[in-house]
């Protein structure tokens, strides 16, 4: 069968470099590549499909011209992928114009913002067929099979004599080694992780790519919907399906890559042997990852630094206990200090931390100052539905579930209990000011090597615009994406919606599994250190 694929991004997060066009031909785009549909890809093409996708990254896969494609290429199934809330406008733009071109084809949606809010999705786009939830590899492989009849299929929403359908969800697949590695090559876009992205991530030139090699947090953050997207478990592939992934990678001609799990520091067993691996089989890739501060591996940072890992990012969120312990983080001010500590000693050059600020009763500090990171993001915080945060709001009053499923909110604009969205920024600016002074005072050198490394991978022009970046002033007013999602109302179907909307249930559940996942973890990966945090994971 002749599949589409397409990747709707939110136009904020790409750019292109001076030099579009790398050696071969490819546009080269700044960005992340979007993984979730090169892993489809390379699943269906394994199956003997035939797999064409499209990345709105680039800028020569507009709307019109994928319609285009579509009337002469005539494909059977046409999978959108899109991430979140925020490009979730633009996917339902894109299903117009495709149902308008096309009124047979078959038309999937998926992604994490797709998988929480299915059914309402489908009542609000009936120009698309299916609502696919949760891990894609094995659903579109049994869409496929019985397009026509996808009653027994697990993890579909769909629509039958006129009602949505919800198929029960998908027994989550812990076998991650089953699947090929994602289709990277099935794009012609090369891509650089370079500025301007937000979090300059393992910051090379180099020919860069995404991996995933685990999926998944079982911890409570309340404005995180990880949690819920994967029921409170966390999955992995084996070091040795990692390291394969590595070399192939290598061959390949890639440079850097930055692993997308959302907990990469949790098993130390599985890390030791991934560094291990990538040094006996010589591999050079620089690469960078993301985890908790709590982390119990972190004994291996020098192992790990040793194996080219360039970048660890921590979510910091804030330098206030009171507001941690508002957030649900479960983590204390002690032990961001200790993990940033350790990583930098361990020889980690880009120590990262990502902060929240906007929150619920939140004071201002200089906490971020005093930490020995080399990069940090200050964003907004905002409130997504599916988090328990959202869920908060919806019993303060503040969000209505059933009309503002589909919009995200900055929490200082709809919460009282937040400062107000003007001294936000004015504090952000200040305390950019004060970090970028205590740095350049308190650590010079590493400062210094910082700024050396921005300049050998970066133009000048865009190291400049990176340090003045945070001192331009808050852009005014709504994005264009936030207008976007504000603007896709229906009103006929609020008191549908509202039939829908059923979280709160599915939140304890989630809360109840990943208490349990973090002990199975603990007993399956038991060390000297596991036996230490224990006791932490008991339910308050
Ligand atoms: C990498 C990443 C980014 C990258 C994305 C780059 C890219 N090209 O993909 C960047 C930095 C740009 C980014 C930006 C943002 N992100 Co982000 N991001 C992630 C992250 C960490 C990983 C995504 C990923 O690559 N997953 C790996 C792939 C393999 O999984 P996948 O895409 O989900 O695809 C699988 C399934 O969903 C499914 N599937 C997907 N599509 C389809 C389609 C069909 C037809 C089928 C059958 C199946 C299917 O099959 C795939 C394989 O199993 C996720 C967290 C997470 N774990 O998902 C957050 C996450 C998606 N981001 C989030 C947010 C909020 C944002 C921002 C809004 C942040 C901001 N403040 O501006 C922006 C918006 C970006 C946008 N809309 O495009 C939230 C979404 C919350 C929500 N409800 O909206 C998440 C869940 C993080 C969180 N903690 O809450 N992000
Ligand atoms: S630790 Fe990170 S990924 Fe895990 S629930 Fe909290 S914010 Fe989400």
């Amino acid at each position: 069968m002749r599949v589409f694929l397409i990747h709707v991004r939110d136009p904020q997060f790409y750019a292109l470099p001076a030099t579009t066009r790398a050696a071969n031909g490819n546009i080269r785009v700044m960005g992340f590549p979007p993984i979730g549909i090169m892993s489809l890809s390379a699943v269906l093409r394994r199956a003997g499909h035939e797999c064409v996708m499209f990345d709105q990254a680039n800028p020569e896969t507009s709307n019109e011209v994928i319609i285009d494609e579509i009337r002469r290429q005539r494909p059977q199934l046409i999978g959108v992928s899109f991430l979140s809330t925020t490009s979730y406008p633009y996917a339902k733009l894109l299903a117009r114009q495709i149902r308008a071109a096309d009124r047979t084809v078959k038309h999937a949606f998926g992604g994490v913002f797709a998988t929480l809010n299915a059914q309402l999705v489908k009542l609000q786009c009936p120009e698309v067929d299916f609502v696919c939830r949760g891990d894609g590899e094995q659903l579109i492989l049994n869409l496929i099979d019985r397009m026509s009849e996808p009653t027994g299929i697990a993890g579909l929403t769909w629509m039958k004599d006129g009602k949505a359908v919800h198929n029960p969800n998908r027994v989550l697949e812990r076998d991650l080694d089953q699947w090929p590695f994602p289709d990277r090559e099935g794009l012609a876009l090369d891509f650089v992780e370079s500025m301007p992205l937000d979090v300059p991530a393992v910051l090379s030139m180099e020919r860069f790519t995404t991996m995933q090699t685990s999926r998944g947090c079982p911890w409570p953050c309340t404005f995180c919907d990880i949690p819920i997207f994967n029921e409170g478990k966390w999955r992995s592939r084996s070091a040795s399906h990692v390291v394969a992934e590595f070399k192939h990678l290598e061959q390949q001609g890639y440079g850097a890559v930055y692993f997308v799990d959302d907990h990469f520091l949790l098993k130390p067993k599985r890390i030791e042997a991934i560094c291990g691996g990538i040094n006996a089989a010589g591999v050079k890739i620089e690469w960078g990852c993301e985890g908790r501060v709590d982390s119990v591996a972190q004994h291996l940072f020098p192992a790990m630094a040793k194996a080219h890992c360039r970048t660890i990012m921590f979510g910091v969120e804030s330098g206030s206990q009171r507001v941690l312990d508002r957030l649900k983080k479960e983590q204390t001010l002690a032990e961001v200090e200790m993990a940033v500590t350790n990583a930098k000693d361990a020889g980690i050059e880009i120590v990262h931390g990502f902060f929240v600020v906007g929150n619920p009763n939140e004071t201002v500090d200089d906490f971020a100052a005093r930490l020995r990171l080399d990069t940090f993001a200050f964003n907004r915080l905002c409130v997504y539905r599916g988090t328990p945060l959202w869920q908060e709001y919806v019993k303060r009053g503040l969000v209505d579930d059933a009309s503002d499923w589909y919009k995200y909110f900055k929490c200082s604009e709809i919460d009282p209990t937040c400062l107000p969205g003007a001294v936000i920024n004015a504090e952000r600016t200040a305390g950019f000011r004060r970090l970028f002074r205590y740095k350049v005072t308190h650590y010079p050198r590493q400062t210094l090597r910082l700024l050396r490394r921005f300049l050998r991978f970066m133009r000048l022009r865009d190291v400049i615009y990176l340090l003045v970046k945070p001192f331009l002033g808050a852009q005014r007013g709504p994005t264009k994406s936030e207008l976007l999602s504000r603007a896709v109302q229906h009103g006929a179907l609020k008191d549908a919606a509202a039939e829908l909307t059923k979280t709160p249930e599915l939140l304890e559940w989630v809360a109840t599994e990943s208490h349990s996942e973090r002990r199975r973890l603990l007993e399956d990966d038991r060390s000297a250190e596991d036996g230490a945090i224990l006791d932490s994971i008991e339910p308050a």
